[in-house]
């Protein structure tokens, strides 16, 4: 990518999209175009064909999607489904339209099936069931890399497919019901903290277990592979390794400096039981991750007191 390169951010306020746009504004990339939902509606046809028309991207990170924890996505089943699929149809299809020369679409793990074997290699994908909290999003995510090739396939757009794993860090969303497990422990042990609490209350049975990845981290990623990964096949991104919900949550405490003790509501869903990304074809291409959990929380929790 060329640093005048005109660079299309779809997401530049959300966590992911924010830090994508930090990283290639880092790389001395001038020419970036963005837009807030208010002022483009992405799941609006004719407002992004009219954008593309006009604007003429070379390359675009399609980082905009609606995202939310366990909750939120059992929930707002059919709004995750269709916003998403609307979002990455009209940005995919335009991008075709209007020639952009790289596209690169943000998928998750949430896409391999519930019960496959772990690590989560890549051609695991639609090889069986997927987790039924968050099967709309999982299709629609599927739906994006299935786009992606068939445009590759059919007009030869260069358009490539990233699967990140589950992701924290600045410009998380905290939201106590939709949020995802991480945030939402930051903000519950640090209103319990606050509160002079002796408990916090986790979801589930604490026994799942998740790996972690940084935003900036991912974001770096991103840029790493949009100027060196070219191939059909989607591509993983995460750490390599995992920890349960209950260590999540300890650790949480820890960083946080909260005594109180953990309890485990077991009315809420567990998920998937793991989800721990193969990054064996990343880690060959020469990127690895720089942030450690540990650090990252810290990093997040300053962030959070910055915010809230
Ligand atoms: O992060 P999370 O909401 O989503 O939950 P998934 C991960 C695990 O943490 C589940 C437990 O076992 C939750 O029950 N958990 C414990 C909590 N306490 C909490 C809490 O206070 N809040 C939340 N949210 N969870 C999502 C998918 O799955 O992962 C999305 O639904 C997406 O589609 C995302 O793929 C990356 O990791 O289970």
């Amino acid at each position: 990518m060329e640093k005048s390169a005109k660079i299309y951010v779809a997401g530049h306020r959300g966590m992911v999209g924010s830090a994508i746009y930090r990283k290639l504004q880092k790389e001395g990339y001038t020419n970036l175009l963005t837009k807030t939902s208010a002022e483009l509606d992405l799941r609006n046809q004719q407002a992004v064909t009219d954008f593309f028309s006009a604007e003429k991207p070379d390359y675009v990170f399609l980082a905009a999607a609606k995202v939310g924890g366990i909750i939120a996505n059992n929930t707002y089943r059919a709004d995750f489904l269709f916003e998403n699929l609307a979002i990455q149809n009209n940005v995919i299809h335009n991008a075709y339209l209007t020639g952009v020369k790289k596209l690169m679409f943000l998928g998750s793990s949430c896409i391999y099936p519930k019960l496959a074997p772990q690590p989560l290699k890549e051609d695991y994908l639609l090889t069986g069931a997927l987790e039924e909290t968050n099967e709309p999003y999982a299709i629609a995510k599927i739906a994006g890399i299935k786009m992606c090739d068939a445009y590759r396939d059919q007009y030869g757009c260069n358009f490539i497919s990233v699967m990140p794993t589950n992701l924290y860090g600045y410009n998380d969303n905290y939201h106590p019901q939709n949020s995802h497990v991480l945030p939402a422990l930051i903000r519950k042990v640090h209103e319990a903290k606050i509160n002079d609490e002796k408990q916090v209350t986790v979801w589930g049975s604490g026994a799942p277990m998740r790996e972690f990845l940084f935003a900036d981290d991912l974001a770096d990623a991103c840029y790493f592979l949009m100027q060196n990964y070219n191939e059909p096949n989607l591509i993983n991104i995460g750490v390599g390794h995992d920890l349960t919900i209950k260590d999540l949550a300890l650790l949480i405490k820890d960083v946080l400096g909260f005594e109180g003790e953990l309890v485990f509501d077991s009315s809420k869903p567990d998920g998937t039981p793991r989800k721990l990304m193969d990054v064996t074809k990343l880690h060959n291409l020469g990127w690895k991750h720089q942030i450690e959990l540990k650090e990252g929380i810290a990093l997040a929790y300053n962030d959070f007191l910055s915010r809230y």
